[in-house]
């Protein structure tokens, strides 16, 4: 399977030994876990064996095969197709002398991550890729998808950067066009009755992880911060119908463990919100940082979490494809990524969250040349400031050069939420 999706056998071999390596360290170490986590771990150690083998499958059936960078995608209308929507590879270093061949050295690790991903032939997610879709979010992506595009084909979708009257309509006409194109690939007219199932199926896999972020509000944390990570990303490759049931199921356990007052750290350990750039599989060193130094995650303000899905299409009173797809577009340009300007709904959402989950402190994510959540870092920690919660920014990449230094950064944070 792995010869005919083209991937680079040696380099994908090499990959899954460290990956099991990291994940076997990181995540089975963990103390205390939910017994519903052995799903997610049963996925991850199938990310590249058993979910490959079904979209193969499934693309023998005659499906698609769309791949996705950004939440700006509307999954519903790709669900809507029976097409099949995978987020593509960028939480690890990977092909970087590759990369640096035709990036510039200074772009962000996530961007040199997919790029080096597809150098390096060894995710089979891209290569089983009928069509990949790009967006109009940062510089750095927008130009790199000039250059992945020759290794790809590619579909960009344009994202306006204010939420104006003409931007809402440019963005309104984009969600449209893409659901052409969608039709044009799958052959499959996306009537109204399919646009509904999709955003029934999209809506209640983001129903679930809601479900989840409320009971991680309870003292002591039923689940540690990793594994909210980890759902968060998986929900990016996993069947959503199967996905939903399982974190559905994981709840029913988490609720009995909060009756039962059961944890993964003693009431009282330091609570910490991550805030900022996303954590795309297999990117766990900050989360890892921070609770191996004695803190409990209880949330994160990241695509990777509940920026991503906090938001849901409502279908009320909508009938018609064209009233769906207006219901679409509205809900996605309530995204607050920090590429929008003037931005203060992210700002307020991270205040809305330290409340919510009764965080001590704030950890904000910035990938080193990330130029949109960087500088939003500084109002971050102004309204931070304001609200008397302490912060903390870590700008860093995908290396593990920084390891001991942020450790001791964050150790010391820790020290002062004491
Ligand atoms: S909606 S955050 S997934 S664009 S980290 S590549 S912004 S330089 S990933 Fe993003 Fe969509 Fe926004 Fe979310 Fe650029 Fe920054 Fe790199 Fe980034």
């Amino acid at each position: 399977m792995w010869k005919s999706l083209g991937l680079n056998l040696e380099a994908h071999d090499g990959l899954l030994q460290v990956l099991g390596k990291a994940y076997s360290d990181i995540y089975l170490s963990q103390k205390n876990r939910p017994a519903g986590m052995a799903y997610l771990d049963f996925v991850m150690s199938e990310i590249h064996g058993l979910r490959i083998e079904e979209l193969v499958e499934a693309k023998k059936q005659g499906r698609k095969v769309i791949g996705t960078f950004c939440l700006y995608v509307p999954e519903e209308i790709i669900v809507a197709a029976d097409a099949i929507s995978v987020g593509l590879c960028a939480g690890a270093e990977c092909g970087t002398e590759l990369v640096e061949q035709i990036l510039p050295r200074n772009t962000c690790a996530l961007i040199k991550s997919f790029v080096g991903f597809k150098l390096a032939g060894v995710c089979p997610y891209v290569e089983a890729c009928d069509l990949v879709i790009g967006e109009t979010t940062c510089d750095g992506k927008t130009k790199a998808y000039e250059i992945f595009n020759q290794y790809k084909p590619m579909f960009i979708l344009e994202v306006p950067h204010m939420k104006n009257a003409n931007d809402r309509q440019l963005w309104r006409s984009e969600v449209g066009r893409l659901a052409d194109k969608i039709e044009e690939l799958t052959g499959k007219k996306i009537t109204a009755d399919l646009l509904k199932k999709g955003v029934q199926v999209v809506n209640a896999k983001r129903q679930s992880l809601h479900r989840l972020n409320q009971l991680r509000a309870a003292d002591p944390a039923p689940i540690s911060g990793l594994d909210s990570l980890l759902i968060n990303q998986v929900q990016f490759y996993d069947d959503p119908i199967r996905f939903t049931a399982k974190i559905n199921e994981l709840c029913d356990e988490l609720e009995t463990r909060i009756a039962k007052k059961e944890g993964v750290a003693p009431a009282g350990t330091p609570r910490i919100l991550v805030s900022g750039c996303p954590m795309a599989a297999p990117n766990w060193k900050l989360p890892a940082i921070i609770e191996k130094s004695g803190a409990v995650i209880v949330g994160e303000e990241s695509c990777v979490g509940e920026r991503g899905t906090r938001n849901l299409v409502d279908l009320q009173g909508a009938t018609t494809r064209e009233e769906i797809l207006d219901r679409i577009a509205q809900r996605y340009l309530e995204i607050d990524c920090a590429v929008f300007t003037p931005n203060p709904e992210r700002i307020e959402h991270v205040s809305e969250m330290t409340r919510t989950y009764k965080a001590n402190g704030v950890v904000h994510y910035e990938l080193q040349f990330c130029t949109p959540y960087t500088m939003e870092g500084f109002a971050v920690r102004k309204a931070m400031n304001e609200n008397s919660i302490p912060s903390l920014r870590i700008e860093t990449d995908y290396s593990m050069e920084d390891a001991a230094q942020i450790q001791t950064r964050v150790q010391a944070f820790l020290e002062l939420l004491k």
